[in-house]
């Protein structure tokens, strides 16, 4: 898996696309959250549709915050305690 920063602070894993593969989703203080969707034998970098370009997040947690049955996004920054969610509307693994 390409991911080799030392900004990362918390990791969390569910199948964000309900593909069978656990993905990974890790909270970064210098960098966007990073999203690897897991593939067979593989992890593949699908950071971009996180939809951050900055972040300074600290904690991610994985779960169903909307009980429409998928996998969504919750990060907090422990700086200023900004808690974003970010939805997962279609089972993508996309969570603008
Ligand atoms: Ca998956
Ligand atoms: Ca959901």
């Amino acid at each position: 898996m390409p991911y080799e920063r030392s900004s990362g602070r918390a990791v969390s894993v569910a199948d964000l696309d309900l593909d069978g593969y656990a993905d990974i989703v890790i909270a970064t203080t210098d960098a966007p959250d990073r999203l690897f969707l897991g593939a067979a034998g593989a992890f593949v970098d699908h950071t971009p549709t996180l939809g951050l370009t900055t972040s300074t997040a600290t904690s991610v947690a994985l779960v169903d915050v909307d009980h429409d049955g998928d996998t969504d996004v919750v990060t907090l920054d422990g700086a200023t305690g900004q808690l974003r969610w970010r939805a997962n509307v279609d089972a993508s693994g996309v969570a603008p």
